[in-house]
């Protein structure tokens, strides 16, 4: 069942399931839901602004074992079909996931309980990033203010309200990483941290790449976290959004790599909303085991 939710710029959100989705995701549900998955396939699933680009770009530089000039060979957002997009005539990323040989990489910001049921019965690998909520929340605001399709985000207090209370596309942070998290020993999924990325790129590289059956020297090792730096992918147009019309990405606003650090959510809350955000957190997150650095 597909309702209205909130309405924006010239968009609005539709809730599947109690989940705001993007109103195109939700009118291609049943396709979207039937999706068969296949049992080599590996999937990126992430809260959106959690660092889905970056990990991309470095599964990708591993699949490539370090040849920067066959990453180059398309745009990041067509190397791995979006399970859930859909742009009417446009083929839907069910279309272009179907239409990809195997093995594949694909990607979805879905939480657990919208996965199509097939990724669960193929047994897929997932491999799950989580970013900071504050963090999280300052760069989805700035995305929501760029981005064309989004609604309107409007002040700054007022998103911060929107997405504590899960009214951004995709839903609730607090349910999506909990839900990942929960179920991450029952599968084979590899649960990362974007702060850990950060903080020690080699070694989280080097788990992606034992994740992906993969074997790579040392020195290609390096190449990897050196191209997929923030400053390189900042520079390169087949990772920093630059090819996409302003109509839909307008840059000028924000751009699409905006800052790619932690704790920049200090620049954003106020003390008075930093403390009513923890309490909110304590709440939603109690029980869970799952334990975020928001500064490095
Ligand atoms: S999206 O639209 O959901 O696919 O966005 P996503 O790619 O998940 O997240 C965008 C944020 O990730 C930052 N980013 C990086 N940070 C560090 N290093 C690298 N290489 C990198 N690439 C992307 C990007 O700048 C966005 O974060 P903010 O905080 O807005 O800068």
């Amino acid at each position: 069942m597909a309702l209205t939710a909130e309405l924006g710029r010239q968009t609005q959100l539709k809730e599947v399931a109690g989940n705001p989705l993007e109103p195109a995701t939700g009118d291609n549900w049943s396709q979207i839901q039937s999706f068969q998955a296949k049992p080599d396939d590996l999937l990126i699933c992430t809260y959106p602004k959690s660092g889905t680009t970056w990990i991309q770009e470095i599964v990708d530089m591993i699949e490539q074992e370090g040849d920067v000039e066959k990453c180059r060979r398309s745009i990041i957002q067509h190397r791995h079909p979006f399970i859930e997009w859909a742009r009417p005539p446009q083929p839907s990323g069910v279309d272009k996931a179907n239409a990809m040989p195997s093995p594949r990489t694909l990607r979805t910001h879905l939480p657990t309980q919208l996965l199509p049921p097939s990724f669960w019965d193929k047994n897929c690998k997932f491999l799950y990033v989580a970013r900071n909520a504050k963090d999280c929340v300052v760069s989805y605001y700035h995305f929501q203010k760029m981005n064309q399709m989004l609604p309107d985000p409007g002040t700054w207090e007022e998103f911060v309200e929107t997405f504590i209370n899960g009214k951004v596309s995709w839903g609730s942070w607090f349910d999506h990483v909990k839900g990942w998290w929960e179920i991450k020993d029952r599968y084979q999924i590899l649960f990362l941290f974007y702060e850990d990325i950060k903080r020690d790129p080699k070694n989280e590289i080097r788990k992606v790449m034992q994740f992906m059956g993969k074997n790579l020297d040392e020195p290609v090792l390096d190449k990897i976290v050196q191209e997929t730096s923030f400053e390189k992918m900042k520079e390169n147009p087949m990772t920093n959004r630059s090819t996409v019309p302003k109509s839909i990405l307008d840059q000028s606003i924000s751009p699409f790599m905006r800052k790619g650090t932690v704790g920049d959510w200090k620049n954003h809350f106020t003390v008075a909303q930093n403390e009513r955000f923890n309490e909110i957190y304590r709440k939603k997150m109690e029980g869970t085991s799952i334990n975020f650095c928001m500064e490095l």
